[in-house]
């Protein structure tokens, strides 16, 4: 029987089953199990295991050496030890929001938790046109309860620098300064733009300088500006969802960093639900009340996210000079315009860059899907110039229907 007290190895679906036997008690001993490796991100194995007898069933999440979608990023497995550690707390401050963790593991650098089964994946029921009423109302809350909850305004300082510290995640956050920040914005080689979309990013994009000083600034900013402690990753694949419940996963990206990342990285991901629809459906109707529903449900979580925040920032907030008159709206349009700019980069660093999104990379007609990330790179790059402009729902969709 293989040993897992020792030595960290990545492992197989048979060895996940004999860790589930000999290193957790969760299933009875009688217990029939069986392994799948499901995990299709870009960087970690998911291994759900599962009682045939009872139907029961985990996850087991655990961390390789180097990166699935390729061996050039070399992240430490340490990263689940941060994913563990911010479920447990998103978990307390966003009761219901997250899966439960059950067990870590800092040798084999893995994460036994809840499987959610029952749930989909958010982008993969958006392609296939399905909506979410309670959506916006969900990740706004979620958002509010994590990003309010760590920053300075409620915590006591220290405490706040605590967290700091343990959540410092500088290979992750690196490929963040690389993939989102820098590389899309030049000719970089690891780039992967699509033939049709070509001339379009060498002109537009590659070619102005004034965009180029503005995504410094604002890499300078993810860099410097530890204001809350972030999600680190928040696309549509980081998202689980039922008609009644929304469960955000994988947090592995987690760092204190400005709050309107994780915002504006959900923004762009419903925008990207949106030009998929917008480019495969061709009844009218159809296309109409999809999209339709998108907009209105990156209205209302922009909405929705202010709404809470000046409630709860009413309700819990400690440091005193938060209190000042006119205190609050400067840090909230401050989360705002953040938001844009973090949409705009992630709109146009999953177009330009090397990790796509399948809303955009399964339209299959050339013209259309270069219509679509064209589409993507104006809207992008108007949000991130004009930044200052945003201050609510409204102002992002007269942008995304005027482009
Ligand atoms: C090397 S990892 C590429 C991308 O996948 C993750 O989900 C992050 O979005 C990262 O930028
Ligand atoms: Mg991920």
């Amino acid at each position: 029987m293989t040993t897992f007290t020792e030595k960290y190895f990545t492992m197989t679906e048979a060895e996940a089953v004999d860790y589930t036997k000999t290193r957790l008690s969760i299933f009875p001993a009688d217990a029939e199990l069986t392994c799948e490796e499901i995990g299709d991100g870009n960087l970690n194995y998911v291994f759900r295991i599962r009682d045939q007898k009872s139907g029961q069933s985990i996850i087991i999440k655990q961390a390789g050496p180097v990166a699935r979608i390729s061996d050039e990023f070399k992240v430490s497995p340490d990263r689940n030890r941060i994913e563990s550690d911010i479920l447990r707390l998103q978990g307390k401050l966003a009761e219901g929001f997250v899966p439960k963790v059950y067990h870590y593991d800092p040798i084999m650098n893995c994460c036994v938790m809840e499987d959610l089964s029952d749930f989909d994946i958010l982008r993969t029921a958006f392609l296939k046109k399905r909506t979410f009423p309670k959506f916006a109302d969900h990740i706004s809350t979620f958002l509010v309860n994590t990003l309010l909850a760590t920053s300075d305004l409620v915590l006591n300082h220290k405490e706040k620098k605590e967290l700091v510290k343990s959540f410092i995640n500088p290979e992750l956050c690196e490929i963040t300064e690389d993939l989102v920040y820098t590389e899309p914005f030049y000719p970089c080689p690891r780039n992967e733009v699509f033939d049709g979309t070509r001339a379009f990013v060498e002109e537009e994009i590659w070619n102005d300088k004034a965009l180029a000083l503005e995504t410094a600034k604002l890499k300078f900013d993810f860099m410097t500006n530890a204001q809350s402690l972030l999600h680190g990753d928040l696309h549509t694949g980081s998202i689980f969802v039922t008609e009644t419940e929304t469960k955000v996963i994988d947090p592995e990206f987690a760092f204190y960093g400005p709050a309107g990342y994780d915002i504006g990285n959900v923004i762009a991901n419903l925008l990207f639900a949106y030009v998929n629809g917008r480019h495969t459906l061709t009844n009218e109707a159809e296309r109409e009340q999809f999209c339709g529903y998108i907009l209105e449900t990156i209205k209302q979580t922009i909405d929705l996210f202010k709404e809470k925040f000046i409630s709860a920032y009413k309700r819990e907030v400690t440091e005193q000079v938060a209190s000042y008159e006119g205190f609050l709206d400067y840090y909230l349009q401050r989360i705002i315009e953040d938001t844009a700019a973090v949409c705009g980069l992630e709109l146009c660093r999953r177009v330009i860059g090397l990790a796509k999104v399948k809303d955009v990379t399964e339209i299959k007609e050339p013209g259309s899907r270069a219509e679509a990330e064209i589409f993507c790179l104006k809207v992008g790059k108007t949000l991130i110039l004009n930044r200052q402009q945003y201050s609510n729902g409204e102002d992002f969709i007269k942008t995304i229907v005027e482009s």
